[in-house]
């Protein structure tokens, strides 16, 4: 994923995973008390700890709930034109089935300039979707909900097995959902000093285990995370340069053997 959209001009963020509420909520129009807060209660710390900027005043309380803060973090610190990808983990109060854990990875893009604008966004999902799913993948938009964008919606691909037609890998839609999207709200622009009249910008948000369960028909995220030796040494056949605890591992030919 950040192949290609390094490809496609935008440069990789990190930023830390312990974060206070105004870089994960307030910033993103996300005010206390605001019930798009109660989908994303998360971890908070028995004891803040100091942010690496030293202030006294920057103190972290909680585990992030998405790597918005990073974006927001990049705004603070960089004048548009801006164009970042952030990946990482995020944590949030859920319940472990076959698709949810309370910690997960996605990968957010944001490109501020003037002149940005929805089709601009349609492009980048599209050339992200032909790349990583099917040369023939098509993009589409489903009106939804977000603080942090507006418009916004849900993306959808069409389904790379059928192309469309219908199957179970798409519950018989021919559409796959992958994330969602939108142009950046002004209160955002705002609470990071950014000029509303200068400067528009898109956003978006994917789920990394959500991509790699459709694109390897991965039975359950829970896989991820457990550490089991054939699933490590499967996904290292996909990926030989994948780390575990740290170090390469030597792919011997059998999944499973260590
Ligand atoms: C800034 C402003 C706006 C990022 C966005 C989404 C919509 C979204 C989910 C996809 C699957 C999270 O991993 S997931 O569960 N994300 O639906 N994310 S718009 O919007 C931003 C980001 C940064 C400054």
């Amino acid at each position: 994923m950040e192949g290609i959209f390094t490809r496609m001009g935008f440069a990789i963020v990190e930023g830390p995973e312990i974060e206070d509420e105004w870089h994960c909520f307030d910033a993103l129009n996300m005010p206390a008390e605001h019930p798009a807060r109660d989908m994303q209660d998360t971890l908070y710390l028995a004891a803040p700890v100091a942010g690496e900027s030293g202030r006294a005043d920057d103190r972290r309380t909680m585990l992030r709930t998405h790597t918005s803060s990073i974006q927001i973090r990049y705004m603070q610190a960089h004048q548009p034109p801006i164009r970042i990808v952030a990946p990482g983990r995020v944590y949030r109060r859920d319940d472990l089935d076959l698709t949810h854990t309370p910690m997960f990875s996605q990968m957010e893009g944001l490109a501020v300039a003037e002149g940005i604008s929805l089709a601009d966004l349609k492009g980048t999902l599209t050339a992200f979707a032909r790349e990583m799913f099917s040369p023939s993948s098509r993009v589409r938009f489903r009106p939804s909900f977000f603080p942090y964008t507006e418009p916004s919606a849900e993306i959808d691909i069409s389904c790379w097995q059928c192309d469309g037609a219908g199957c179970p890998m798409c519950k018989r839609t021919g559409w796959i959902e992958i994330g969602g999207c939108g142009m950046v709200h002004p209160a955002v622009f705002e609470a990071v000093g950014y000029d509303t009249e200068q400067c528009t910008g898109f956003a978006f948000g994917i789920g990394i285990e959500r991509v790699t369960i459709l694109r390897h028909q991965v039975q359950d995220i829970r896989l991820f995370f457990e550490n089991d030796d054939s699933v490590v040494m499967h996904s290292y056949q996909l990926h030989p340069f994948a780390l575990v605890k740290g170090r390469a591992l030597k792919f011997n030919g059998t999944i499973g053997a260590t």
